[in-house]
Order: C-alpha cells, then sequence, then structure tokens
C-alpha cells in the first residue's frame, strides 16, 4: 500500500505511527523520527569520522574571514560578521558537512522524498536572533518539506548564545502572508521575518510554551522541522565563540518558493529553483512531476535597484 498521504512529510504525518514505511526504520531511526515527529527536533551524534579535522580546517579557512580576533581570549567575538553563506561554494570540508550521504539517505526515509542540501550558513558566533520559524525565508509546496541540520563545531554552553526552541511549534498553524493579512508578492522588506513576529509571539504567549537551549558537545546536531520556532539566545559573555553550521535540506519534486514575498491564495509565487549542493544540478520547482515556471516579473522587470538589492539580501 502507498502512502495516502504523500503531500506531508512521513514524519509529520498524522498516520506516521501507521504508516508502513516506519517499519523500514531501525532503533536509533525510530527515535530521531519519534523525536521530529513530537517535539519537532531530534539530536544525534554527526555520522562523519573525519568531523573533528573538519571542523579544525573550517575553523582555519573561515576564520579570517569574519574579521574577528579570535587570538585573543579577552577580546570582544560579537562584533564582526557573524556567518558567512554558502561557504560550501569554496570550503570543501563545508561541502562535505552539508552533503553527509547518511544524512541525505535518513531524511530521505524519514521524509519520504530524496532530500538534498541547498544552503549553508556558518557562524562563529551566536546569532541572537529572534525565535522565528525558517517557513518564511523558505518553503514548499507541498509544506514542510524542508529541514535544518544544526552542527556544533565546538562545546557550547549557556553564556555563549546557543539556539534554542519551543518543542512541538512545528505543529502550531505556518504563518505566511495570508494568516496575517499582508500582501506578499513584489513587497519590500529589511528583515523578511519582521511581519510575522508579533503573530509567533502570540502563539508562543498562547500556548505558555517554554523555550528550550540546545547545549550541545562537538559534532552534535540537531535536525528540525520546517516549522519549529527557534533562535539564537543573548550571548551573556561576547568573549565566547559559538561555532557552528546550519544546513538547508529541500525534496525532490516540490514547489520551492520565498512566502515573505508571496501570496499562495492568487498563485502569486516568489519561486525558487535551488542549487543542490550534493550532486550541483539545479532542482527546478515541480508539482507531481510537472516542471512549474518561475514567474517571477516583479524582480525581473524591476529597475529599481534597491529593490533588487533587498531581495538579493533577504532571498536566503
Ligand atoms: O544558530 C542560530 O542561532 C539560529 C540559526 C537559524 O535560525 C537558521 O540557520 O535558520
Ligand atoms: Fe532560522
Amino acid at each position: 500500500m502507498s502512502n495516502i498521504l504523500s503531500g506531508i512529510p512521513l514524519v509529520e504525518s498524522p498516520l506516521f505511527f501507521k504508516s508502513e514505511n516506519i517499519s523500514d526504520l531501525d532503533g536509533e531511526e525510530m527515535r530521531i523520527a519519534t523525536d521530529l515527529h513530537e517535539k519537532g527536533y531530534a539530536v544525534l551524534e554527526f555520522p562523519d569520522d573525519d568531523l573533528f579535522n573538519r571542523i579544525d580546517r573550517i575553523k582555519l579557512n573561515l576564520g579570517p574571514k569574519y574579521g574577528i580576533n579570535f587570538q585573543d581570549p579577552d577580546s570582544d567575538k560579537t562584533v564582526a560578521e557573524r556567518r558567512i553563506q554558502d561557504a560550501w561554494q569554496f570550503d570543501a570540508d563545508v561541502h562535505a558537512i552539508a552533503s553527509n550521504q547518511i544524512i541525505i539517505n535518513l531524511l530521505s526515509k524519514l521524509y519520504g522524498r530524496s532530500a538534498f542540501p541547498f544552503q549553508t550558513l556558518n557562524f562563529p558566533v551566536g546569532t541572537q536572533q529572534a525565535a522565528h520559524s525558517d517557513s518564511v525565508h523558505f518553503s514548499s509546496l507541498p509544506e514542510r518539506f524542508m529541514c535544518g541540520v544544526w552542527l556544533a563545531m565546538e562545546d557550547i554552553g549557556p553564556d555563549a548564545g546557543p539556539l534554542f526552541y519551543y518543542p512541538g511549534s512545528h505543529r502550531w498553524p505556518i504563518i505566511t502572508n495570508g494568516l496575517i493579512g499582508r500582501r506578499g508578492y513584489g513587497s519590500d522588506l529589511t528583515s523578511a521575518q519582521e511581519p510575522y513576529g508579533p503573530a509567533w509571539q502570540s502563539l508562543c504567549d498562547a500556548h505558555g510554551a517554554q523555550e528550550e537551549m540546545f547545549l550541545p558537545r562537538k559534532g552534535q546536531a540537531l535536525i528540525w522541522c520546517a516549522n519549529l520556532l527557534h533562535g539564537g539566545s543573548h550571548q551573556n559573555d561576547p568573549k565566547l565563540t559559538r561555532w557552528s553550521q546550519v544546513t538547508h535540506y529541500y525534496f525532490e519534486d516540490c514547489i520551492y518558493y520565498t512566502p515573505a514575498f508571496s501570496d499562495e491564495a492568487l498563485g502569486k509565487l516568489m519561486i525558487r529553483n535551488p542549487f543542490s549542493i550534493n550532486d550541483g544540478s539545479i532542482k527546478r520547482s515541480s508539482y507531481l512531476g510537472e516542471i512549474v515556471s518561475d514567474n517571477n516579473d516583479f524582480v525581473k522587470k524591476s529597475k529599481n535597484s534597491i529593490f533588487k538589492k533587498i531581495i538579493k539580501n533577504l532571498v536566503r
């Protein structure tokens, strides 16, 4: 029997525990799947025998690019650039972590469609980002076929601005423009998350949600579901580093788009055709096997360079 609800990631499906597909999962995979299903995140040891050597090389290669004085233990590490996006383009170890085949196989099994990594972010310190769902930046149709894998590249304590999240928030409504009464297509934003902050905060208040911190050992990773609310805690001690890599994954045969700049009900989608980091191909957005054309006319036609700049900075 095939998966009746094939438009919902297996691991997020209400039929998850009834699905015959879970019989394929071994004990550890089942633990991860159950945590994702119930809490929206799962912690695991990153499966790479060469990981610590990779981490050393990444720190050496990326370190000088942040403009941070890592040598002086007393220097403020939070003063300069906090992230490098898509370092996989020039760093073989960032690429290897993003393309880890065990992770790709695991995610593919858990979601019921083939996973591919499309973006990396490398942080030397905490992001101190407010609680948000990544689904305003990158989402899919059918929804929820996106996830993040957050890897600790050192031991991370409570004063280093650890990742935090609200367990169970992946089941709350995915906040889109339609839900907050905002038009998105062709709109102008300085922060793609800003219009949604009050809605996320209200959901947290209504649920009495308690945030949890991720205080990992070096080499531990956390998978989060598309709609899990998460952010970076305040970094109490600016002298500390918090080396980490986030890889975002999409899944085959979906429409990939940016909800912050879309009006789904009107069919106006800011479509993405993401680059698959592991196999070097462009994944055209598709729906049940049919390629969906890119209709971002407002970006192509725009003569307004400020708008183009905003789009370039926001579309992560
Ligand atoms: O590492 C953090 O503090 C948050 C990162 C994050 O929100 C993301 O990569 O989506
Ligand atoms: Fe995020």
